[in-house]
């Protein structure tokens, strides 16, 4: 049985959980089938195709191709050629996934032993990170490091005889590392899909999950001992790791646990709220455009949004959650100065939105709507994942709480770096 609250060791899943490859594959995936079956629909292909994630590339073939009664149609062996010309890993560039970065940069700095366990064989996983630029900034911006530095011991998909969900790799990867056995509970394992959960379980390490599949399948995720939005939230001290020491507490705001969600609850018991600071502040302009009808109607709170598409690049390297930081209207005449600000980037889960916003509430009062007019938002610090609530009342609530860690925040003077920014915060440049 696993323990939590002892683990000294931590293995890592690569794709989906590290790196953001997954929509990659589905496209690849999609495109190729959907010219062998025409029945099928792109919708019904890319839902079984989530399934199968997390496996070798056959089993996931394999897979797929019952999943979608492709028997007669194509051998698994043949789908997965036609998938992998396809994907051509040649010049584009992997984004990695958010918080993946300051994870291992503090891992590596606290000296937590760290193995990979792929289910991408060795001559992939190779031009991967040849071919794709996947450097991850450390917190010293000059150096940019290669993915693979991190991990004293690296297994892959083609080292074992039978790939997740089987424990076989994370037996190899605990071997590697120099776990016993008997000790796997002492082994943290990072993953995003259900297959990787169910053989990080079986291999009784202990088992974080950050779910790259949609929320309508986490329930799939049960297994795993902690399930969280994404790997910003992840609260190492849990686990008996080193908690992390860049989350600053606004000592004049109580926590208080959302209800609602759908995730598991955290366990620790915190006094403040708290928000972290980020390592780039992040700048999205664009026009304000018209949302979804609901923020000063239904909640009370107004919501300038930007359109997600010209700034889809910018906003993936944020996990989906609310922020805080500034925001300034740019046209001529509706210059009104610098204004704090809080925002939900993301899927608003209590109104199931099935886009992505970007939402941003002004912390002052407008007599007048400012649709059309450009505004220019400086993100600054993460406070929390997006939640779903119980109630109507208790979203309003959160987001009032929201709007008050970052006034403290910012009242309190806890945000360093604001300085570096002083050309933005020019407003009569
Ligand atoms: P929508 O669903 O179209 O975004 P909202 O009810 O969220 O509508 O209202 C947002 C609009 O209200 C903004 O586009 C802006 O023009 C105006 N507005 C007025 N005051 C504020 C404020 N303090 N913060 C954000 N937007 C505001
Ligand atoms: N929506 C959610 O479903 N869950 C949230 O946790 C949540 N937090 C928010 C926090 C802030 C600071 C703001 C401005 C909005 C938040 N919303 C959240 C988004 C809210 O649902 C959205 O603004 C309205 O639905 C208007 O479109
Ligand atoms: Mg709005």
């Amino acid at each position: 049985m696993s323990s939590q609250n002892e683990c000294s060791f931590a293995i890592f899943d690569l794709d989906g959980t590290l790196i953001n490859t997954e929509a990659i594959v589905d496209d690849a995936v999609v495109s190729v089938v959907k010219t062998m079956k025409k029945s099928i629909s792109e919708r019904e292909i890319f839902d079984a195709a989530e399934d199968c994630r997390g496996q070798r590339p056959l089993d996931a073939s394999t897979e797929l191709c019952e999943k979608l009664s492709l028997n007669g149609v194509v051998e698994p062996v043949e789908l997965l050629t036609k998938c992998s010309e396809k994907l051509q890993w040649d010049g584009i560039d992997i984004p990695d996934m958010p918080g993946a970065a300051r994870l291992l940069e503090f891992l590596k700095r606290k000296k937590v032993p760290m193995a990979l366990a792929t289910s991408t064989s060795a001559k992939e996983l190779e031009k991967k990170m040849k071919s794709a630029t996947v450097n991850i900034k450390s917190s010293d911006k000059s150096k940019k490091k290669n993915l693979l530095e991190y991990f004293d011991v690296i297994c892959c998909g083609d080292e074992v005889a039978r790939g997740k969900p089987d424990p076989e790799i994370f037996h190899l990867a605990m071997e590697r590392l120099g776990v016993k056995r008997e000790d796997a509970g002492r082994c943290l394992v990072f993953e995003d899909t259900p297959h990787g959960v169910s053989a990080a379980k079986a291999a009784g390490c202990c088992c974080v999950a950050v779910p790259s599949l949609r929320r309508e399948k986490f329930d799939m995720y049960k297994s795993a001992d902690r399930v969280y939005h994404s790997l910003m939230d992840v609260e190492l001290e849990d686990f008996g790791l080193p908690k992390f020491e860049d989350w600053r507490e606004v000592k004049t705001v109580e926590f208080v646990a959302e209800d609602g969600d759908v995730l598991s609850a955290s366990s620790r018991t915190r006094k403040y709220e708290r928000f972290l600071k980020l390592e780039q502040f992040l700048e999205l302009t664009g026009p304000v455009i018209r949302g979804f009808g609901r923020g000063s109607k239904m909640l009370g709170i107004p919501t300038a949004n930007l359109d997600v598409v010209p700034l889809k690049q910018q906003i993936d390297k944020l996990a989906p959650g609310i922020y805080f930081g500034f925001a300034k209207l740019l046209g001529e005449n509706k210059k009104t100065g610098i204004h704090r600000t809080v925002m939900s980037i993301g899927y608003n889960p209590f109104f199931n939105d099935k886009r992505k916003s970007i939402e941003p509430w002004l912390l002052r009062e407008f007599e007048e709507d400012f649709y059309d007019e450009t505004l220019s938002v400086l993100v600054v610090a993460y406070v929390r994942a997006e939640c779903n609530f119980t109630t109507v009342e208790n979203l309003i609530r959160r987001i009032k709480k929201d709007a008050k860690v970052c006034e403290e925040a910012l009242d309190l003077d806890l945000v360093e770096g604001l300085d570096e920014w002083s050309d933005w915060f020019d407003v009569n440049r």
